[in-house]
């Protein structure tokens, strides 16, 4: 299996990230990736391949024009305040408020903004671009053949809604590469979010289809982010009624009950009969993950990869959240090598 992955993703190196009422280091950082590479490598699963550049044009099949060119000149206009510390949302249109974009840099992140952790900096949207890249060159990849590739994406992307940014994210790798596919002839894709967070962007943008089935495993919302979706009576809507699969989970969720989730989505996404399927691979769902409260094991991975492969779909992985620990290699490597078994 083919990894693609670009080094671009080292311009998206924030310093701050708002966690348990604290400024601390983020947890999403270039280093993650560094460990998933070398894993990829250590494995010999295939070979690291970079991505080709793409146009805007299959971003803004996706997200709102207003939202990208937010997202392309957030940092400048910032900058230009004089204000010393990273760009970050700190006001939203609430409950009985207006909700429309103002002109100043302030209003604006908390209008396009869905959480306060993710911060925008110098070089942000250059990296979110290159992850877009990098989904976009597998998208291509499995459309001209190939079983299975690896898009080692950074930043990740599956908070991102059509017009939102937040939980790390930027651009929808994931869904981008979905309507990419779409547009390249198939009739129907699969979308199966493994990580541990609900995908709420990769829902809100699908929500009303009947031509992609998201499936989506995670922390139950009462306790884990986003919070505010990824409740299991989120079907869908119109057209995309019974298109749209919440799995949430309680806090210690171990692999036996995991694995139940994950098989009753695979039979959904089986009955589905997609031409591709996109997994969305988070792997903090791991027992030792900093931010998360799932107990999967290292070998589980294997497993989760093998019961994927088992589908016999043509399938793109793409990379999204696992924090800091060394395990986060080796794990995404394991979802990859069960899936080629
Ligand atoms: O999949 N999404 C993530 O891994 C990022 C979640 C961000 C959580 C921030 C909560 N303080
Ligand atoms: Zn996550």
């Amino acid at each position: 299996m083919k990894t693609i992955y670009s080094d671009k993703h080292r311009l998206r190196d924030a310093k701050t990230e708002l966690y348990g009422g604290e400024l601390v280091a983020p947890f999403e950082k270039p280093s993650r990736a560094d460990t998933v590479l070398s894993a990829v490598k250590k494995s010999g699963i295939g070979r690291v391949e970079e991505p080709e550049s793409f146009s805007l044009d299959p971003v803004l099949r996706i997200h709102d024009a207003g939202f990208v060119s937010f997202l392309e000149t957030a940092w400048a206009e910032w900058s230009k305040t004089g204000y010393s510390g990273e760009a970050v949302a700190s006001v939203w249109p609430a409950r009985r408020m207006q909700c429309r974009a103002p002109r100043f840099i302030e209003g604006k992140l908390g209008y396009y903004a869905l959480a306060a952790e993710t911060t925008i900096t110098e070089g942000t949207w250059e990296a979110a671009l290159a992850s877009k890249d990098v989904a976009l060159t597998g998208a291509k990849l499995l459309a001209s053949g190939e079983h299975g590739v690896f898009s080692l994406c950074r930043p990740p992307g599956h908070h991102a809604a059509r017009d939102m940014f937040g939980g790390y994210c930027f651009l929808n790798n994931a869904a981008i590469a979905t309507q990419y596919l779409r547009d390249q002839g198939a009739d129907r894709v699969a979308i199966l979010d493994v990580d541990f967070h609900h995908g709420n962007g990769t829902q809100d943008i699908f929500y009303e289809r009947d031509d992609v089935l998201f499936c989506s495993l995670h922390g139950d919302p009462e306790e884990a982010f986003p919070h505010f979706l990824g409740y299991a009576d989120e079907m869908g809507l119109g057209a995309g009624m019974g298109f749209n699969r919440n799995y949430p989970m309680p806090r210690g969720t171990p692999f036996s009950a995991w694995q139940e989730s994950l098989a009753d989505a695979l039979k959904h996404i089986s009955q589905f009969s997609p031409q591709y399927m996109v997994v969305s691979l988070g792997v903090d769902t791991f027992e030792h993950d900093p931010i998360s409260f799932f107990k999967l094991k290292t070998e589980d991975y294997l497993t989760t990869g093998s019961m994927i492969g088992a589908l016999n779909i043509p399938t793109l992985f793409v990379l999204e959240g696992g924090y800091d620990i060394d395990e986060v290699g080796i794990n995404a490597v394991n979802v990859l090598k069960g899936f080629e078994a």
